[in-house]
């Protein structure tokens, strides 16, 4: 017999993506993502201050096994680094054939995606847009407006997180601020 698990649920708040009884609530600051952004004297520059970019708040702790789902919300705060817009380290899934599902809740924000093969691709996200990122994509997501960007994720909790790939090579485009619009550029420091 198999060891059932009880059925739950969660409550989040759909306008700020709050948790109230979250799992876990991770922060991420500027120093957890030095060497990301492009302009690094710009970078170097704000982690006197060492803002904090954006806090995932986990809805379960359900077992990292095959089935099983995990689900979370994501909020990043608005500003950038030099001109460019905060974002999430971003990365593959460990287990690389896991897909996901993202669902803006507030604010504007970028999924910025990128294929195995270096294939770019954006999906632009605000309330009530389900993103879906296929199986071996890389994902990242940005803030492009002046509020704060949440949303709601759901994987396969045995997906796992592959960050050192993204933190080695970057994405080989950015999102930066151009005539005060997000632009999509070549990433200065890319390398393939
Ligand atoms: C999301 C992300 C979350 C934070 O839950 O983990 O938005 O981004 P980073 O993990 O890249 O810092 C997800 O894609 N889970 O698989
Ligand atoms: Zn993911």
């Amino acid at each position: 017999m198999p060891n059932y698990m009880s059925p739950f649920t969660t409550m989040i708040n759909l306008s700020n993506g709050l948790i109230p009884i979250a799992a876990v609530v991770q922060k991420r600051y500027l120093h957890d993502l030095e060497g990301m952004f492009a302009d690094s004297t710009a970078e170097d520059a704000l982690m006197i201050n060492n803002p904090l970019l954006y806090e995932v708040q986990e809805a379960t702790q359900n077992p990292m096994e095959e089935g099983q789902l995990r689900y979370s919300t994501t909020t990043i705060y608005p500003g950038k680094v030099g001109d460019e817009y905060y974002f999430t380290k971003g990365h593959y899934h460990a287990i690389g054939s896991r897909a996901e599902l993202y669902m803006g809740l507030a604010g504007e924000g970028y999924l910025l995606l990128m294929s195995p093969e270096n294939e770019i691709n954006v999906q632009r996200m605000t309330p009530g847009a389900m993103s879906y990122i296929p199986p071996y994509w890389a994902h990242r997501t940005i803030n492009i407006g002046k509020d704060n960007f949440v949303f709601f994720a759901c994987y396969p909790a045995d997906a796992g997180y592959d960050y050192a790939s993204i933190a080695d090579k970057g994405f080989a485009q950015i999102v930066v601020e151009r005539g005060g619009k997000p632009t999509l550029i070549e990433n200065p420091k890319w390398e393939k």
